[in-house]
């Protein structure tokens, strides 16, 4: 990203950025004809940020040692993280049409193992921000200047492994940790009418603040600007930070917006083409 732009460009390019990501999204999980689209939706404008704007890596040296560490610990939202990646250079935007083929790189949750770029394999909720902390650690000894990044969601927050993740980073003053949970305040299923569940998680502030954490709220975390102003934030000496970044699911397409049945449901040709125009792009023949 051309850091000589003014901030007001800078952010303009990387929300047009955001855009062009969401069309990608959709449309691939149409093409595919699985996948899911409610979590990618919501995540995308911090993964725009991570990889656009806050983190130092290298997509000609993906397996540069002292790359800034990414850790997606809510896998399921794989198609977001592909985009981004491609976007950025780590492989041919092209190769999005192969998500979730039986041969391809991009599985339904990430594969360390195949795709440049992935950091970590995740999928089973809860698992990667353990990962997030090793590897935290891990650059303390070995005297490594990266930092890891880690998106969570709030349902995943129901694991108990989360907490102990939570616990150790803390322990060991890991202030080259940022988590960011992705606070869309739904998770596989909804409540209200049908099936009910209780919120995933309540008062998040106040539970990681209790865990020793340095915490801060986006208050809108679908917003490049703001995400921008608190991912710059500089860390909390002897303490591991955590974003909790307000966004709602499936964002940026009204009709799948705060609602769970967009979780992981493919849309028709009409409500691919719908979402395209209301993303700015042009309908698919
Ligand atoms: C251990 C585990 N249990 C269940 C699932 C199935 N699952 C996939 S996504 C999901 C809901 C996750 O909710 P949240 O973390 O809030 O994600 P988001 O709303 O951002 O998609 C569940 C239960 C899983 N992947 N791993």
């Amino acid at each position: 990203m051309n850091k000589a732009l003014t901030d007001a460009q800078h952010i303009e390019e990387l929300r047009e950025l955001a855009r062009t990501a969401r069309q990608l999204i959709v449309r691939t999980i149409h093409k595919a004809g699985a996948g899911h689209l409610g979590g990618p939706l919501s995540a995308v404008d911090i993964l725009t940020a991570l990889y656009f704007d806050i983190m130092n890596v290298d997509p000609d040296n993906p397996s540069w040692e002292d790359r800034d560490r990414f850790i997606l610990s809510k896998g399921h939202s794989a198609i977001a993280l592909y985009t981004i990646l491609a976007m950025r250079g780590f492989f041919p935007v092209s190769e999005l049409d192969t998500f979730d083929a039986i041969d391809s790189r991009l599985q339904g949750h990430p594969d360390m193992k195949l795709l440049p770029g992935v950091d970590m394999s995740t999928g089973s909720l809860g698992q990667g921000i353990s990962a997030a902390v090793g590897m935290a650690l891990g650059a303390k000894l070995q005297g490594r200047p990266f930092r890891v990044f880690c998106l969570i969601g709030d349902g995943e927050s129901q694991e108990g492994q989360v907490w102990e993740a939570a616990d150790i980073a803390a322990k060991y003053g890991l202030d080259n940790l940022v988590v960011i949970m992705d606070f869309n305040k739904l998770q596989q299923f909804g409540w209200g009418t049908g099936r009910r569940r209780a919120s995933p998680i309540a008062n998040p502030e106040e539970r990681w603040a209790a865990f020793g954490w340095n915490v801060g709220v986006v208050n809108d975390g679908n917003d490049i600007a703001q995400l921008l102003a608190a991912l710059h934030t500089p860390a909390a000496p002897g303490r591991p930070s955590i974003w909790i970044a307000h966004t709602v699911k499936g964002k940026g397409i009204h009709f799948m917006e705060n609602d769970y049945v967009w979780h992981a449901k493919v849309p028709s040709l009409q409500e691919l083409n719908d979402a395209l125009v209301e993303l700015g792009g042009k309908p698919c023949i």
